[in-house]
């Protein structure tokens, strides 16, 4: 039995994809060797955030929420298979289209590698010898389905040349591809597929072990702190912990690989509009100034209203102001970019890193160091200001500069410059859309306005009168409050709603705006139902 020119249209697809397949495990291979920012589809991956607007950030964030990059990679995975049948197929039909496809998506990839902020040349080289290796694979194979080649496959054969002059399909007769041809093609494939599932596999165990941090992490000493913090709180049944877990605090970076930064590799750079530009490494911090401790909320400007990017965490760190002191910055400066080591950058109000605020370049979090995607070994945490605008990870330089000079990661995609945190409140328990008893049933959640404080909560049913709700210790400036209020709960379907006051007396904004471009207002209204 042999292969109909249907069939081996098929066949063609399927070498496309397996070529395409095999270029990129590659690709991935030689990252190991290069950067792993420099994978081709991390590099595609990448570049895709980098470019995306505000608008498209907001609606990966709020789809997908931290799954946002595997469903990138996914999508990016997606679209190369599908290219790559195609090419398979043109080649087969058309040759050579199908290697000018796989050229075109390579020139796409060195691209993409080298438009990352910390390429250098090199990182061209997974994508090139990735795409190379593919065309020289969907040459041969595709040469193996056409018939009477009977050695390598080279150059198409006259009667293909012909039938692409009078755009017919280049698919020869029937009789002339047999047995001999189609298992020569088999082999050819089973090859490449062999080889796919090796670099695959082996790709797949190299990126997870090597160039790991993990072991340098585990043998990190997190400094004792001078001072002690209030962490204790009441546990409320289903209101969110007073301190997030490290494992269930929220992640949100651009970072598709996670820089992984030795500690005593680690250096930080104060330069720009300063006195003495200083260099600074871990050991220097340890031995010249002073680890404390302070518990800080971070919160990202993409959260939505009773949204949950946010988390409370204990940070042990160092203070900035006394870093930036020692370099002396310029009477003008106002403005601190910050960057970090995949070249990520945030613009900080100079007087948010100097004023009396705990600012901190942090290596502990909640007692350990700090997990390697919330910015192993040192990260900036800055009280009262949106992570986008000050929560530098794996950071390692910052220039003091202006405003109206430089411009970071996300004010250049149209966010807000400045990102003090807007006042919010959220209902946990119970949940949106549960059913409840009738009578006493405890309303409960968080509130925050960072660096200002909540001073007052208050929960309306339906469109009642507002309730006061109890403050819940720890009071503290620049952590959220956990919150709770007894409801005698009548039978029916009900709506609560939560509102804030904070510290310095402001009431929580009640208009409904979006995310975009400075934080997200309005309160949060949920709806549950009373059983009679
Ligand atoms: N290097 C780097 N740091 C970063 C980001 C980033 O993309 N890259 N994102 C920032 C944003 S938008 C937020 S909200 C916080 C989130 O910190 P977390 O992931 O530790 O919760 O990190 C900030 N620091
Ligand atoms: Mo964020």
């Amino acid at each position: 039995m042999s292969f109909s020119p249907r069939e081996r249209a098929l066949a063609a697809g399927v070498s496309g994809v397996l070529c395409a397949a095999l270029g990129v495990g590659i690709g991935y291979l030689c990252a190991l060797a290069v950067d792993r920012g420099s994978a081709p589809l991390h590099a595609v991956g990448s570049t895709v955030i980098d470019n995306a607007p505000a608008e498209m950030r907001e609606w990966a964030i709020e789809t997908f929420g931290t799954n946002d990059k595997p469903v990138l990679l996914t999508s990016i995975a997606i679209i190369m298979a599908v290219l790559a049948a195609m090419a398979g197929i043109a080649e087969f039909k058309r040759p050579p289209a199908g290697l000018v496809i796989f050229g075109i998506v390579g020139v796409v990839g060195v691209f993409a590698a080298l438009d990352r902020p910390t390429a250098v040349w090199t990182w061209a080289l997974p994508t090139l010898i990735g795409v190379g290796v593919a065309m020289g694979a969907l040459h041969v194979l595709i040469g193996r389905l056409r018939p009477g080649v009977s050695g390598t496959a080279t150059a198409p054969d006259p009667q293909l040349d012909q039938s692409t002059d009078t755009h017919t399909p280049a698919v020869p007769s029937e009789g002339e591809y047999g047995d001999v041809e189609r298992r020569r093609f088999l082999v050819g494939a089973s090859v490449v597929g062999g080889a796919v599932a090796a670099t695959g596999l082996g790709g797949w165990a190299l990126w997870r072990t090597t160039g790991s941090v993990g072991a340098d992490r585990a043998a990190f000493d997190v400094p004792a702190a001078t001072n002690t913090v209030p962490t204790a709180a009441p546990e409320l049944k289903d209101v969110t912990t007073f301190i997030t877990p490290n494992s269930d605090f929220y992640r949100i970076d651009t970072a598709l690989t996670v820089p992984q930064i030795k500690s005593d590799s680690w250096s930080l750079r104060i330069h720009g509009m300063v006195d003495r530009e200083i260099r600074l490494d871990l050991d220097q911090l340890r031995r010249e100034h002073t680890p404390f401790d302070a518990v800080v909320t971070l919160t990202c400007v993409s959260n939505s209203v009773g949204g949950d990017l946010i988390g409370n965490a204990t940070w042990t760190g160092y203070r900035i102001s006394d870093l930036l002191a020692l370099a002396g910055p310029a009477e003008d400066a106002d403005m601190v970019l910050s960057t970090s080591a995949d070249g990520w950058t945030a613009g900080t109000p100079l007087t948010a890193l100097t004023d009396n605020r705990d600012a901190m370049l942090a290596v502990g979090m909640n007692d350990e160091p700090l997990p390697v995607e919330h910015g192993y070994p040192v990260r900036m945490v800055v009280p009262g200001l949106y992570g986008y605008v000050s929560a530098t990870k794996w950071v390692v330089s910052l220039e003091v500069t202006r405003f109206d000079r430089a411009k970071a990661y996300w004010t250049s995609l149209g966010w807000a410059e400045k990102g003090p945190i807007k006042t919010s409140s959220r209902i946990d328990v119970p949940r949106p859309n549960s059913t409840v008893p009738t009578g006493p049933v405890t309303v409960g959640g968080v509130a925050w306005a960072q660096h200002r404080g909540i001073a007052g909560l208050q929960v309306r049913v339906d469109d009642g009168p507002w309730n006061d709700a109890e403050l819940l210790p720890p009071d503290l400036l620049d952590a959220w409050r956990l919150w709770k209020w007894d409801w005698n709960a009548e039978p029916g379907k009900h709506q609560l709603t939560v509102r804030a006051v904070d510290g310095d007396g402001q009431p929580q904004i009640e208009t409904e705006e979006p995310p975009v471009p400075d934080g997200a207002t309005g309160l949060h209204t949920i709806a549950v139902s009373v059983r009679s």
